[in-house]
Formats: structure tokens, sequence, C-alpha cells
């Protein structure tokens, strides 16, 4: 790099490049001149607000250098790289975590204390970057943080939502969406106005025939948007490898406004142009599993992947190969079906842009891609109506079109005459209207499919995807169990933890390597380890209640065992199962003599999580559960022994908070249906014990940390067709310990019944397709073993010391070697001078 650096700039770019500070004195200096200069503030008005900018901006000038450095290395190492494309990215918040991969959170929490302020104070001002709905975006942004910290090459390309999740407001026990405007000061995103791209929409296709007898499609007309990139800066750990999230922003082509429209005196107009145009990249849509159709949803996913697409191949014809190297060069990952446009836009720029034959092309762009699934719920597989591509995409629906046709071609010659098969996997479903099925289009496109664990890999073979496993063969498919990123969800969250594992390891290599976790097990029976994990746990639940006490006004007592369900609120997860346990306990306490209460573990029920504003049963749910809690906190008869808390706004750094107090948390989804869960193994990675069914990464948590150390529940994931096919043909009754549940509620016990009805009436009357009645019992009884377990706390610790030492799996960096080595066919890049 140094070499290509022109004579008279080199002596000065050589003098810039130290990254990080040298001591807490440098980093005062930067602080300082960010509050005077940048924010044009002076150190004696000097908020924590400020403060919080000015360390952010310090930082941030650290890691653009890096982050410059990175770039060029992957630019002159010409190498392959990895584009992961996501429409969420849950990023939460990034100054911490830039302090710790960096390695000088020490050091920056020094300088502050010398100016003034508490760094915790100063972390907590930071805005959380809330693009994302749960697992699936924050999924991808602990991908981006184990890519950066094993020097792959690699981009995030996602959108710069104006407003990223909504902000929840219980109100009266209900949830109210409040927008979250995320962007006021982000010093973390750097504006690349030069770098934009023309999005096209709507339009026709002409054809014509050239001299060679060759059909060119040509795209017309229609409008124009414009992409704007702006880039944040993904620090690695414990590397100075600094990789890139590009996002795009969406602005009307034509400037500020159309001054035709403006000069004719049509002001409101030429102004209506503009935001129409800057809509596409407003909001973030909630997600319930429900697949929508909305035409701005489907606007949004092709702005996003066609400036992406542009910019990736803009970036290979720098290095003038041929085409056919470009799956040699370029990798492209699809989470999920929202980025599936990408398919048909390589096609479509290889084609008609670059004048390639449709079958090299083709070999190219299912050579470059992989899909990645999330869910088997059929509800949540996306569809787009073919009028409406017609009329948004008339280019694409028409290629569309015709990779559907040389599949089905190839599926015909392999399964001659079968035309059910080809009517189950075209991509067009035959409906009214007809929908294109963008989950067999990213199967098609790509060449390898994978599920998120185990169970859920399998589960896709013999049911959504079973006839493309026919006609591509197995090999096609496979599995990558999910991870998380023990730098922010041990490390970050959990630092005494962290501090406690160090000194036992030996060093923090835990954190690049956490298979080294298990030397811990060593230590289990040490007093002085054993007292030390137990205090930490005890300080973790101390600070939650004081957050409790401070957002609920509701005292709870540390020492009770604390139980947590923090997640998307959706009935497959079934939080209504949990609540109706809550109430079950309730009945039973309020049953007993005061002396025989006095038995009973105390409990404290944590709950969090937002419904998807459309979701009215899921908002039902969390009504339950804020009316349950405003009686039994009241109760006067329970006192301790139990409290019921719903946490409003779960967010990232919520859970980082969250997270390393929970005794048990609740991962119980009906069998089949969770594909992975990331928060189990963020729980038993903090100390937590789990309780939860057979199902998603929960098979795997058990097989690494052993059956004693989890309460599994309820009927498997191979029984439930059967079950469900009783509820609807056969005889069923609901289980008699929850019909004096939903007896209690008709009655009042929790306010007005009618609120509560749908919750009751989809397990009594609609066939309770989530299995809560037949799983009540087990779950029930396996409470009581939980209990039994809490009040042997010696037996706990050791439950608990044992659960951590063997997650070392559970890290997003096996899972991201996994995918480089399975999927995308890439190195690391080495780092060199390091
Ligand atoms: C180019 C250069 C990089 C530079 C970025 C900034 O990258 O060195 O850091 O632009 O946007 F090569 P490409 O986007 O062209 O890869
Ligand atoms: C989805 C699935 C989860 C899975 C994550 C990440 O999460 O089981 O762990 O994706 O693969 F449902 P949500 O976005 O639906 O929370």
């Amino acid at each position: 790099v140094e070499a290509s650096i022109p004579e008279p700039q080199r002596k000065a770019w050589l003098a810039h490049q130290t990254s990080g500070f040298k001591d807490k004195d440098g980093f005062e200096t930067e602080v300082v001149r960010h509050v005077e200069t940048t924010l044009a503030r002076s150190m004696y008005n000097c908020d924590e607000q400020a403060a919080y900018s000015a360390c952010s901006l310090a930082f941030r000038d650290r890691l653009i250098l890096e982050w410059n450095r990175t770039q060029q290395r992957q630019t002159f190492a010409d190498s392959k790289r990895v584009y992961y494309l996501s429409l969420e990215f849950l990023m939460g918040r990034a100054l911490d975590n830039a302090m710790l991969n960096i390695g000088q959170k020490d050091v920056a929490k020094a300088g502050l204390a010398e100016l003034g302020f508490r760094i915790e104070d100063v972390i907590e001002q930071e805005h959380d970057a809330a693009l994302g709905n749960g697992g699936l975006g924050r999924l991808a942004a602990c991908f981006l943080d184990s890519l950066a910290s094993l020097n792959y090459s690699a981009w995030g390309y996602g959108l710069r939502y104006r407003y990223g999740i909504f902000k929840q407001e219980i109100i009266d026990g209900y949830q109210v969406e409040v927008p979250d405007y995320w962007l006021d000061f982000n010093p973390w995103e750097f504006p690349r106005h030069d770098v934009t791209v023309d999005i096209q929409f709507y339009g026709h296709v002409t054809k014509r025939t050239d001299d060679n007898g060759k059909t060119i499609a040509t795209w017309e007309g229609g409008e124009i948007v414009k992409a704007v990139a702006y880039d944040v800066p993904i620090p690695g750990y414990a590397t100075p490898s600094t990789n890139n999230l590009r996002l795009w922003s969406s602005k009307a082509a034509s400037g500020e406004f159309d001054f035709q429209k403006f000069n004719s005196g049509d002001y409101e107009n030429s102004v209506a142009d503009q935001q129409r145009a800057e809509t596409i990249s407003a909001v973030l849509y909630p997600n319930d599993n429900l697949d929508r159709g909305k035409e701005l949803r489907l606007k949004q996913q092709y702005f996003w992947v066609a400036a992406s697409l542009y910019d990736i191949v803009r970036r290979f014809k720098k290095s003038r190969r041929a085409w056919k190297e470009f799956p040699d060069q370029v990798a492209i990952q699809l989470n999920d079906t929202h980025p599936t446009l990408a398919v048909v836009e390589l096609q479509r720029i290889l084609v008609d842009l670059e004048g390639l034959d449709w079958e090299e092309a083709w070999n190219i762009v299912t050579n470059t891609f992989g899909y990645t699934n999330h869910t088997v719920l059929p509800e949540a597989l996306e569809k787009w109506s073919v009028p409406l591509f017609q009329h948004l995409l008339p280019r694409h629906l028409q290629l569309i079109y015709d990779i559907n046709l040389f599949f089905l071609q190839s599926v015909e010659r392999k399964f001659p005459k079968d035309r059910e098969m080809l009517a189950r996997v075209s991509i067009i479903e035959e409906s009214q209207p007809k929908m294109v099925r963008m989950a067999h289009l990213a199967i098609v496109g790509s060449h390898k499919v994978n599920g998120v664990a185990e169970l859920h890999s399998d589960l896709i073979k013999t049911t959504i995807f079973k006839d493309f496993v026919e006609v591509f063969g197995p090999d096609k498919f496979t599995n990558v169990t999910n991870g998380i990123t023990p730098r922010r969800w041990l490390h970050q969250a959990n630092p005494r933890l962290s501090e406690l594992i160090s000194s036992k390891t030996g060093s923090q290599n835990f954190l690049k390597d956490l298979t080294e976790l298990a030397k811990i097990e060593h230590y289990k029976d040490d007093k002085a380890f054993r007292k030390e994990w137990a205090e930490i746990k005890y300080a973790n639940k101390v600070r939650l209640a004081k957050h409790i006490k401070k957002t609920t006004g509701v005292d709870v007592n540390p020492s009770a065992l604390f139980d947590v369900q923090v997640k998307r609120i959706h009935e497959y997860k079934r939080q209504q199962m949990n609540i109706f346990g809550v109430i079950h306990r309730y009945l039973t306490l309020k049953s007993l003599s005061p002396e025989e209460r006095k038995k009973f573990q105390p409990r404290v029920s944590i709950f969090g999580g937002k419904a998807a504003p459309g979701y009215w049963m899921a908002k039902q749910i969390i009504h339950l559960i804020n009316a349950v809690g405003a009686v039994v906190n009241n109760d006067k008869d329970i006192g301790d022994l139990l409290k019921v808390i719903f946490l409003e706004d779960y967010n990232v750094s919520k859970a980082e908070m969250i997270i390393p107090a929970s005794d048990l948390s609740e991962h119980i989804s009906t069998a089949g249906t969770e594909a992975s869960g990331t928060s189990n193994m963020k729980f038993v990675l903090n100390g937590g014990l789990i309780i939860g069914t057979c199902d998603g990464a929960n098979i795997e948590i058990t097989r690494e940390i052993g059956e004693q150390n989890i309460f599994l529940f309820g009927n498997l994931a191979e029984d439930v067709e059967d079950i469900r096919h009783n509820h609807t043909y056969g005889s069923y009754t609901v289980d008699p310990d929850l019909v004096k549940v939903f007896e209690a509620i008709e009655k009042g016990t929790f306010g007005e019944p009618n609120d509560f009805m749908g919750m009751i009436s989809a397990v009594r009357d609609h066939g309770d397709f989530y299995l809560v009645s037949d799983d009540f019992h087990s779950y029930i009884e396996t409470q009581e073993l939980v209990d039994k377990a809490y009040r042997d706390q010696e037996g706990w610790v050791t439950k608990s010391i044992e659960s951590v030492a063997r997650m070392g799996f559970f890290s997003s960096d096996r899972c991201i070697n996994e995918y480089a080595e399975g999927i995308w066919n890439i190195e690391p890049l080495a780092v060199k001078d390091q």
C-alpha cells in the first residue's frame, strides 16, 4: 500500500498512520478537539450527550484509518469477496463495541473519568441502530462482526432506513408504536455523495433483433430514483481489519425538485415527487412472519439489490477479468428471500447490458449466489403478484418467466409427465392472480441452500423444499447452525464474567476461539471460582432489578429466580403459554395457606418483545401479561413469591443488560417452528439455564452441554402433524390445569375478559394450532423441576459453569468459517505487520 502513495504525499501519509490513541492524554486531546471544533461547543458546557458524540468521533477517526487500509488491502489483493445481502442489520450500539474491538476501552474510561464522566453514562447516550426486527437481523450483525474479526474480505449491503423498528411504549397495558428516529446524530455513518446509482422502476420493454439474429431487450421509460451510499465501518476484534456495511438511501433523481413543475406554480407536486422517492428507504417493515405483499416493500427490495449489484459489478470490472471468473471473485449470500431479485438483476445485467449468452450468464449467476432460509412457516414465504411485478419491473418478470421455463424443462426431462411436480416446483404459482414464489426463485438461482440449525435444515428438506431435493439432489441443501459473537454477547454484555473466564483460561483468546471456554470446566469445583461466578450473576440481577424499578416502579427481589422470555411476540414462540403458566402459578399460590406458600421458590417472570403493529393476537398477549402483572404485583398474599414484569421497548442494548441477569430463559416454541433461535445461545453463554422444547438449536445446545443442564419438555416435531390432525378430525380436550387458567381469566380476575378471549378461543375453539394445551402439563411439571433444581444453589452453579464451558460451538466465528468453506469458497486475507 505504502508504495502506491505518490512521493509528495507519502511523508504526511506515514505520519498519519498511527491507529489507536497513544494514551489517555492522547484520547482526551481528541475528545476536546471534537467538542470544540466538530461540535462547536465548549468544554465548560459539555454534557454527557456531547461527551458521547466527541468520544464516538474520536474512535471513528481511528476506525476510518483502519477501514481505509483494509479496503485498500482488499482491493490490492484482488481476491474473492463475499457480499452479505440483508434487508435487516440489527446493530445496536456501536461505541462500546468499537472501544472493545480496538482494545482501548480502558484508555477511554480513564480519559473520560479525567474529563468528569463515567464511561457507562456516556455509552448510555447512544441510540440503538435498530434496522431489524429480531433474530434474522441480529444474526446478520453478528456475522459482520465475525467476518471482520476473522479477516474475511466481506461487505454487508442493506438499506438505510430513516426509521428503524418502532419504539414500543406500554400505555395502560397496551403496546403503542412510536416512530424511531435514530439518525439525528449518528457519528457511525459516512455519507458517500459520490457513490450513487440510478435505479429504474416501471416503464416498458422493447425487443429488437440485432445483426446476428439475437434478440435484444431494452427496458425503457418509467421513473428513476437515486440510491446514495452510506458506509458504516465494522471493526474486527483484535485485528486491524475493518470491513464495510454499505447502506443505501433513496433520493429523488432529478435533484431537489422538479423545477419545471416548480416554475409552473406546482410547488406542492414538485416536493411530493421528492418525498415519494425518499419514501423507499423511509421505514423498516415490522415483520410478523406473514407475507403481506405490499408494493413499497417490493420497491425497497429492488432498489436495494439493484444498487448493490451495480456496485459489486462495478468493483469486479475494475480488475478487468473475464466474466466467467465472476464467481471466483464474488460470492453473494441471500439472507432469506428478501434479496432474491438480485438473481434476476444479475442475469439482466449479464444478458441485456453485457451481451452474454443466456446459458453462460445463468451459469455465473447460479455459481455466485447462496440462499439462507430462516423459517418453515408457509405463511412467511414471500410471494409477489404477477400484475404487480409486470407494472413495477416489467423486464424482470420476463426474465423470471424465462428462468422458470428453462428450469421446468429440466424438471420435465428428469420427471417426464409429472405435471403435479411441475406445478409444485414452478416459480410461478397458478393462482388468481398468479404469484411469483421468491423462495423457489432463490433455490433455482443459487448453488447452495442452507437452513440455520440441524433440525430446521432437515425439515426444509422433508417439507417445504422436498421436491427441490428430488430435482437438484440432496447436496445442494446444507446446514449451518447459527452462532453469536462472543465479543458483544459475553465480553461487552458481561464484562465481569468475561474477566473471570480470562483469569482462568489465561488470556482473552477465548473471545477469538470460543472452544477455549472448555478450560473453565477444570475449575467447576474450585470454591473461590464458584463464589465469584455466583456473585457475578447476582450483581447482574441487581442491575436489572434497578432498571425494573426505574421503568416499571415494581420492586423485585434479586434473590428470586429470574425467569426471562424476551423475543418478538409471536404465537409460535408461545409467550401465551408462558403467561398461562404464570397464571397457573398464581392460582396455585392463592390456594395455599401462608405456611405452605413459604415453601415456594420465589420467581420474577420477565417478558419483553415487540408485536408487529398489525398482529392482533400478539398485542393481546402483551396486554394479558401486563394485566396479570397489575394484579399479581399488587397482591399482598403473594409479595415476593411472584412478580410479573413486562419490559418496554426490548432492543439490543436492553438485551445486553437482561441476558446476563437471567437464571432461566424460555425457548418454548412449538416443536418444528423455531428455525434456530440465537438468544438461547446468548443466555447459556451468560450462565443462565434454559427451559425449552426440542426445537431449533435447543437440540444442539442440549447435545453440547448435556441433558442434565437443560430443562426440556413438550411434544416432538415429528408428532406435531399427527396431533394437529387429531385436533381437527378427532376429539380433543383442553388440559384441566389450563381450563382453570381460562376460568380465572373469564371470571375477570385480570380485568375485562373479552380483551383476552382471542387467546383462549385459539386454544379451546380453533384447533390449538400451536399445541399450547398439549404441552401445558409437561411445561408446568418441568417448571416444578426448575424450582427444585434452583433450591439446590450449589447444583445450579455447577450446571451453569458446565453449560458455559461447553458453549464453544455456538460462536458466529465457527458459523462464518463454515459458510466460507462450504458455500462461499473464500479464505481469510492475511493481515501483515500486525
Ligand atoms: C474504492 C477504493 C477503496 C476506497 C473506496 C471508498 O473501493 O480504496 O476505500 O472506494 O469508497 F478502491 P471500491 O468501492 O471501488 O471497491
Ligand atoms: C429467524 C428465525 C430464528 C432464527 C433467526 C436467525 O428469527 O429461529 O434463529 O431467524 O436465523 F425465526 P426471527 O427474525 O424470526 O426472530
